[in-house]
């Protein structure tokens, strides 16, 4: 039986610090009316989606940041959106940056939400992998400083939404395998992430050629390698003089993109995605059950770092 849900991966173009987060929500609520006049039930926007990709920027004191976190989701500006996602009776995915006051201290994480048909908000995830460094360097031509100014979350979950199994990730959680796959030992049929990517990477310079290699890589073999649906939404475009990949798309349990974004501004892409697809690769190829060896795996998770064999004797 065919359970399908249409959906709009909802790429935004750069968003400057000057931007008020009223202007943005102005180009969120574009995005779920054309895509409730497209027929979509579920609309994914990027990564950090309310402000300007901020980590990019050093502060010496983190609070001077804090105009970009939100305390409250909805919030005063973003109600709005919540509002009109229940009138239109589309849910969303949503990136943002989350100041928490939690057993009396004050936390801050990137931050992803899942909100329902009917408004309300089914499941909150922190990101966990978070990339760059928490220190200031100078020598970059710009920071990437989300160890600075994020904690990290601490799990992957699933929920159960839109008639399927629902996953969340966040930009640099989708380079690495284990996010997928352990939403994939939970069921997930459909795994929502946004992205915020700069083309140059100043670690690896060599590497920014294959920026957008890279970027659908990782998402069509997450997709393939656990059966699932992968929307990937990027911000896009030159963000504060930082040019930023797009190629947001929405990719299948077979690994292949089946709508993307051909521009770097405000656009949609939109797929019919029948959960039952992913059927064919979690019940053969990708059985869990039937053929991983867990046994054989021990090292994922009792390693961080890799431990090289003892050198060869002279
Ligand atoms: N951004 C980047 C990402 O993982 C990055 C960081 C860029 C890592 C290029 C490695 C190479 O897409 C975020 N926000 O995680």
């Amino acid at each position: 039986m065919s359970r399908i849900i249409n959906v709009a991966a909802a790429q935004l173009g750069p968003i400057e610090r000057s931007h008020s987060r009223c202007e943005v929500v102005e180009r969120l609520l574009a995005h779920l009316r054309e895509a409730h006049a497209m027929g979509c039930q579920l609309v994914v926007f990027p990564e950090l989606a309310l402000t300007t990709f901020f980590p990019r920027w050093y502060a010496e004191d983190i609070a001077e940041m804090d105009a970009f976190y939100e305390r409250q989701m909805p919030g005063p500006e973003t109600q709005i959106l919540f509002d009109t996602a229940k009138k239109l009776g589309i849910g969303f995915y949503l990136g943002y940056a989350e100041l928490a006051h939690e057993a009396g201290r004050v936390h801050r994480y990137n931050t992803a939400i899942l909100v329902g048909q009917n408004g309300e908000i089914v499941g909150k995830y922190r990101k966990v992998h978070l990339p760059g460094h928490a220190a200031h360097e100078p020598w970059r031509a710009f920071q990437h400083l989300e160890k600075y100014y994020f904690e990290p979350g601490e799990r992957f979950d699933v929920w159960r939404a839109f008639g399927g199994v629902l996953g969340m990730a966040l930009c640099n959680d989708r380079r690495w395998p284990e996010t997928y796959r352990v939403m994939g030992l939970q069921g997930a049929e459909m795994i929502l992430l946004g992205y915020n990517t700069p083309v140059h990477n100043p670690p690896a310079p060599e590497h920014d050629d294959l920026s957008m290699f890279h970027n659908h890589l990782v998402m069509q073999a997450g997709a393939y390698q656990n059966g699932t649906w992968v929307v990937g939404v990027a911000k896009a475009g030159n963000e504060a003089g930082c040019e930023m990949i797009g190629g947001t798309c929405i990719i299948a349990p077979s690994g292949e993109i089946v709508a993307a974004c051909s521009t770097k501004g405000d656009e949609l892409a939109i797929a019919r995605c029948d959960l039952s697809l992913c059927d064919s690769y979690k019940n053969t190829t990708f059985n869990f059950e039937r053929h991983r060896r867990p046994e054989a795996y021990g090292l994922i998770t009792e390693r961080r770092g890799a431990v090289l064999p003892a050198p060869l004797a002279a």
